[in-house]
């Protein structure tokens, strides 16, 4: 008797996956950016705090200065995973390093920030371009229900 395939499920599981990150320039990023963020300053940086929450970022809206050094400290102290991911945005950025629980990447390229339960990541970068950039979470159904925002680069 022939059995029809067993479907695949059609929804996967709330899967947060991994970091993105480059040591090479990936396709439309910032091709000087290692050099940007290597001769930038890093003893003063602008420090901005953003919680991830289910589900919202919190502040949903912050801004940062163009061609500062900034620390982004993403804490999370919900119990489900969430990521920070606004394309446009990690595409206009000079990144020095992203920090973590286990990890320091020193990379100049971030395509992904993926935040686990209960951690922070800091994500070091200098701003290249002025405008308002938009950012959400990436867990399937939380920009849905609201986990995304706005960064502004600004003077
Ligand atoms: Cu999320």
């Amino acid at each position: 008797m022939k059995r029809l395939a067993v479907l695949l499920p059609l929804v996967l599981a709330a899967c947060a996956g991994e970091d993105q990150i480059s040591r090479y320039q990936p396709i439309g990023y910032l091709p000087e950016a290692e050099q940007i963020s290597s001769q930038a300053d890093w003893s003063n940086p602008d420090v901005i705090e953003m919680q991830l929450v289910n589900h919202a970022f919190v502040p949903d809206e912050i801004t940062v200065r163009r061609n500062r050094p900034t620390r982004l400290i993403l804490k999370n102290p919900s119990k489900s995973d969430h990521t920070f991911v606004g394309e446009q945005f990690m595409k206009s950025i000079a990144v020095r390093q992203l920090v973590g629980r286990d990890i320091t990447a020193t990379t100049a390229w971030v395509e992904k920030v993926v935040v686990p339960a209960g951690e922070t990541k800091e994500l070091w970068f200098v701003p290249t371009r002025y405008g308002a950039f938009t950012f959400e979470c990436t867990v399937t159904g939380h920009a849905l229900l609201g986990m995304k925002g706005v960064i502004n680069v600004s003077n």
